[in-house]
């Protein structure tokens, strides 16, 4: 076993002498599970539970940002999660929102870009219209992406995704044989989107849930047990951590 060497990011604000700025994961995807266990540990509603999620989001944002990440992709809200009672949809859609109402002057002073996957079409307007005009005020941002999975589903993302390349077939667009990995992965919503280096997920949980199937084909899982509303800067620098020794030991260099 070799003994892990401090690297002293002086001046960066890393709070984890451990980590190497030069290597951190280019983009960091996150299922966000364990609210409601974390509410009803507490003997409150789910919801408080969604809404101290919120909080987290935050954190992590921000912890995101001071590491040079430059995607953060975070699973809001799943095609799955349509099936939860109607009053538990109405309090998650009107959470974006809420936290754009808060926190979109500092992601505009942070030169966040604010981008979503998923069926935006079928969201409700209230949701639309708030998510649209932070995607709008930060189109021309150049620092972290902050994306978040909004009515995603993979198997659903390539259905469509297959569909519209048939469409294109068949108008001679695209010829059968230039069909590639990289052709494919432009019909994704991820289109313009490095796939994934690192993949968390809280909670205990170790199921991808129809989260990036063919984005994370490479990609690092690390998972945890502290539940979402409990996730800070500390967890996610160590997550950031054990993924630059695992890429150390097979890279060679
Ligand atoms: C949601 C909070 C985090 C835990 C997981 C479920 C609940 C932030 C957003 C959001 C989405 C789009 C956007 C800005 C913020 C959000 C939903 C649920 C549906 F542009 N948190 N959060 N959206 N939760």
């Amino acid at each position: 076993m070799s003994k892990k060497l401090p690297f002293f990011n002086k001046g960066k604000n890393i709070k984890n002498d451990f980590i190497r700025a030069e290597s951190v994961p280019k983009h960091v995807a996150i299922i966000m599970d364990g609210n409601g266990r974390w509410a009803k540990k507490r003997g409150l509603p789910r919801i408080a539970g969604h809404k101290e999620g919120v909080n987290a989001v935050n954190k992590i944002v921000r912890a995101a940002h001071k590491c040079n990440v430059q995607i953060l992709t975070l699973y809001a809200f799943s095609t799955e999660n349509w099936k939860r009672p109607a009053s538990e949809i109405e309090f998650l859609m009107k959470l974006p929102k809420e936290f754009l109402h808060i926190y979109l002057p500092e992601l505009m002073e942070n030169n966040v870009q604010i981008k979503t996957i998923g069926d935006f079409e079928a969201l409700p307007e209230y949701t639309k219209e708030a998510v649209q005009y932070a995607k709008d005020q930060t189109k021309n941002n150049d620092g972290l992406i902050l994306n978040f999975a909004l009515n995603y589903g993979s198997r659903y993302e390539i259905i469509k995704a297959i569909k519209q390349l048939m469409t294109d077939v068949n108008g001679s667009k695209v010829s059968i044989d230039s069909l590639d990995e990289k052709v494919f992965s432009e019909y994704l919503y991820t289109q313009g989107l490095s796939d994934p280096d690192l993949l968390i997920r809280t909670s205990g949980e170790m199921r991808l849930s129809n989260f990036l199937l063919w984005q994370s084909a490479y990609t690092e899982f690390w998972f945890t047990d502290v539940l979402w509303p409990d996730f800070n800067e500390e967890v996610f620098l160590q997550a950031i951590e054990d993924y630059q020794y695992r890429i150390r030991r097979y890279g060679g260099v």
